[in-house]
C-alpha cells in the first residue's frame, strides 16, 4: 500500500474509532448501547462453528471478547470505508448509522439514546471521512477522543447496571437466608463451596448486558392453549413458591470449565401454575420467552405430570435473581442443560401444540432437551508437603437429576479407587468428594469420574459441547 493509502486507511480508522466513542456516550447517556447491539447480531448471526470456537477459545470472558471483537470490527470497517471512491464515503457512512440505529430497536438493547447515538455515530463518520484529519498528531486525537468517550460511555452502562441491580434487590428477600448446610467435609482451600454465590455463578446467554426490566410493572403471563389464561405478578408469585437445591449446567461446560453453579433457587413448581391456567388437551409444549427475544420451549407431558420437576424460579440464595441471571424470573428443570432448561428473563410463558423453533434450534442444536451428562470436576490437587507422598485430591460432582451414588479417582491410569463424599443435599444438586493418596516422587496423572444413582458411569471418549454436550474426563498432573 502507498504511503497516501496508509495515510487514509489510519485516518478512517481514527475516525471510526472517534465516531464510535461518540456514538457509545450519547447511547449510554440514556441506557442503550451501540456496541451491546452489534455485538448482539454477532452472536445472533455467526454460523455455529464460529460461535462455539469463541465460545472454547474465551471461556467465561465470551462478552468481553464479542465487545471488544465489536469494537475493532467497527473501527476496520471504518478503515474499509476509505477505500471507496471519495464520492461513496458519506453515503456509506449514513448507511452504516442507519444500519446501527435499526440494530438499537432490537431487543433487548432497544432504546431511543442508542438510536440518537448511532445517528450521532454516522454524522461524525461522515464528518470525518470528508475532510480526514491530517498529520500523526490528528490522527491520535481523533483515537484518542474516541478511546476516552469509550471509557465515558462504559462508565455510564456500569453505573445504569449497578443501580438496575440494587433496584432489583429491593424486591426484597426471595426465599429463607439460611445457613448454607454442612455435608461433612470441612473446609479444603481450593473446594468449591456447596452453594456458589450469586456473583460467582457463572453466566451464560446471549447479551452483552442483562436486560433491564421493571419489576413493578412486571406480569408473568401463561397464554396460548389455556382454559384460563393468567398474568401474575412477583408478589403472586412469590405467595406459591418453595425453595430447593439443584446445580445448573451450561452444554459448553468441558470437564475443567467453570460453567456450572450449585444454589438453592426459590420457584414455583410449574404443576401449580399448570393447575391454575389448565392447559387444553392439545397443548404439546411450554414455550418459554424472555424479554432478550430469546426462547426455550419443552415438551409439556413430562412437565404437566411433575415427572420432569419445572419451577417458575424468582429467587436465588435468599435473594432476588440477580440481573445477569435472569431477574425477575426464569424457568428451571433441574437435570437438563441451561440452554434447554427455560428462559432468564422470563416474561411470557406459552402452550402450543407447535414445534416451536427455538433460538438455538435453528443454529443446528437438537429440538428435544438434553441432559446433563454426570461430570466430575477436580478442584484441588495438591500434595501436602514435598517429600510426604500425600496428596489431597477434591472435588465436586453431579448428575442430576437422580443424584451422585460415587465419585473415584485414578492415578496414572491404574485402577479406580472411591472417594469420600460429602452428604447430600438434593439428588439434583452437586455433591462434594475429597480423598488423599499416597504417591512415589515424580510427576502423576489424577483423572476422577462419577457414577450416578441410576448406575451411568461418566463417560471418557472427549467430545466438544456440540451437539450432544461435552464428554471426558477431568484430568490434572500433580508434582509429588
Ligand atoms: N433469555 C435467555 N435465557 C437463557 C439464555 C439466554 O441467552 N437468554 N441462555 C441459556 C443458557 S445457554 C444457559 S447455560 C443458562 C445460564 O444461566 P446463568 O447465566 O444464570 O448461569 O441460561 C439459559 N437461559
Ligand atoms: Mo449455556
Amino acid at each position: 500500500m502507498s504511503r497516501n493509502g496508509k495515510r487514509r486507511v489510519f485516518g478512517a480508522a481514527a475516525v471510526g474509532l472517534g465516531a464510535l466513542g461518540a456514538g457509545e456516550l450519547i447511547a449510554a447517556s440514556g441506557g442503550g448501547s451501540l456496541i451491546d447491539g452489534v455485538s448482539r447480531l454477532l452472536v445472533d448471526t455467526a454460523p455455529t462453528p464460529v460461535v462455539e470456537a469463541t465460545v472454547a477459545m474465551s471461556g467465561e470472558h465470551d462478552k468481553e471478547t464479542t465487545r471488544i471483537g465489536t469494537v475493532l470490527g467497527g473501527v476496520a470497517a471504518a478503515a474499509g470505508l476509505s477505500a471507496l471512491p471519495e464520492r461513496l464515503r458519506v453515503p456509506a457512512a449514513l448507511a452504516a448509522g442507519a444500519g446501527v440505529g435499526a440494530l438499537s430497536l432490537r431487543r433487548p438493547s432497544r432504546s431511543g439514546s442508542a438510536v440518537a447515538g448511532s445517528v450521532a455515530a454516522a454524522a461524525v463518520l461522515g464528518a470525518g471521512l470528508r475532510r480526514p484529519p491530517r498529520g500523526p498528531g490528528a490522527r491520535l486525537l481523533w483515537a484518542t477522543a474516541g478511546a476516552g468517550l469509550l471509557a465515558g460511555a462504559e462508565t455510564l452502562l456500569r453505573r445504569a447496571d449497578r443501580r438496575y441491580r440494587e433496584r432489583a434487590q429491593r424486591v426484597g428477600p426471595m426465599g429463607a437466608h439460611q445457613p448454607i448446610p454442612d455435608d461433612g467435609l470441612g473446609i479444603e482451600p481450593g473446594l468449591s463451596p456447596l452453594i456458589t454465590t450469586s456473583t460467582k455463578f457463572y453466566v451464560a446467554d446471549v447479551n452483552s448486558r442483562p436486560p433491564r426490566l421493571d419489576p413493578e410493572h412486571w406480569r408473568l403471563s401463561i397464554s396460548g392453549m389455556v382454559a384460563h389464561s393468567l398474568r401474575l405478578s412477583l408478589r403472586e408469585l412469590a405467595e406459591q413458591a418453595e425453595e430447593f437445591d439443584a446445580v445448573m449446567v451450561c452444554v459448553h461446560n468441558t470437564v475443567a470449565a467453570g460453567r456450572a453453579g450449585n444454589a438453592r433457587w426459590l420457584g414455583v413448581p410449574l404443576t401449580t401454575l399448570f393447575d391454575h391456567a389448565l392447559p387444553e388437551t392439545g397443548a404439546t409444549r411450554l414455550v418459554t420467552r424472555a424479554s432478550d427475544g430469546f426462547t426455550i420451549s419443552l415438551p409439556l407431558a413430562p412437565l404437566r405430570t411433575g415427572e420432569w420437576p419445572g419451577y417458575l424460579v424468582i429467587g436465588m440464595n435468599g435473594e432476588p435473581l440477580s440481573p445477569e441471571h435472569g431477574f425477575p424470573a426464569r424457568v428451571f428443570v433441574p437435570g437438563l442443560y441451561g440452554q434447554y432448561t427455560g428462559a432468564k428473563w422470563l416474561t411470557e410463558l406459552e402452550l402450543t401444540d407447535d414445534s416451536h423453533l427455538d433460538y438455538w434450534w435453528k443454529r443446528g442444536w437438537t429440538s428435544e432437551p438434553l441432559w446433563v451428562r454426570p461430570q466430575a470436576r477436580i478442584d484441588v490437587a495438591s500434595v501436602g508437603s514435598p517429600g510426604s507422598g500425600k496428596c489431597t485430591v477434591a472435588g465436586v460432582a453431579w448428575a442430576p437429576p437422580h443424584g451422585v451414588a460415587g465419585v473415584e479417582i485414578r492415578i496414572d491410569e491404574t485402577e479406580w479407587l472411591p472417594a469420600e463424599l460429602g452428604a447430600e443435599l438434593a439428588p439434583a444438586a452437586w455433591r462434594r468428594w475429597r480423598t488423599v493418596v499416597d504417591l512415589p516422587p515424580g510427576p502423576h496423572t489424577v483423572e476422577a469420574r462419577v457414577t450416578s444413582r441410576s448406575g451411568e458411569v461418566q463417560d471418557a471418549d472427549v467430545r466438544p459441547p456440540y451437539p450432544l454436550g461435552p464428554g471426558g474426563l477431568h484430568r490434572v498432573t500433580v508434582d509429588a
